[in-house]
């Protein structure tokens, strides 16, 4: 599998640099909610979970860190260091991130509420809800 990465258009001028997300049309889903991850701790790991139904895209919009991506079949992994890229991830993906960067701000645009009763915890219980 590839990590699915999508390229954001850079709007500089010499002012400095602009990027616009808009829902549907470079992110490619209904945007219901933004949260961003900051000030994680040297050699943290989080993550270790996938998604039922949730779809996000991950941006890091400052400094950079590393995913592990599994859906029940292969592995890859990407470095996520530009706010003009981000990582589509959709349901059904093993996600771990790692290597953060002290400065780096993971912004995540997901495509739903929060809800705890979506997220598959355990890899044992994930690889055979994908067998
Ligand atoms: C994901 C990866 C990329 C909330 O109350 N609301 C929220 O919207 C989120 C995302 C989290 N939380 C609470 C749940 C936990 O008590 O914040 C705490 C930390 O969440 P979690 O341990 O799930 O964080 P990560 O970094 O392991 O995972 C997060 C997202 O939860 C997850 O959906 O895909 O980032």
């Amino acid at each position: 599998m590839q990590p699915e990465l999508i390229s954001f258009k850079e709007l500089g001028d010499e002012r400095g640099a602009l990027v616009a997300l808009e829902q549907c049309h470079n992110i490619p889903f209904e945007i219901k909610r933004v949260y961003y991850i900051y000030g994680t701790q040297e050699n943290v790991r989080r993550g270790f979970h996938a998604h039922k139904e949730l779809e996000q895209v991950a941006i890091c919009v400052k400094g950079g860190c590393s995913f592990s991506l599994d859906d029940g079949k292969e592995q890859a992994h990407c470095r996520l260091e530009s706010p003009t890229v981000g990582l589509y991830m959709g349901a059904m993906l093993w996600h771990e991130m790692y290597d953060f960067t002290d400065d780096c701000v993971l912004m995540v645009l997901a495509s739903d509420h929060y809800d705890e009763a979506d997220y598959i915890r355990h890899y044992d219980t994930f690889i055979e809800m994908v067998a």
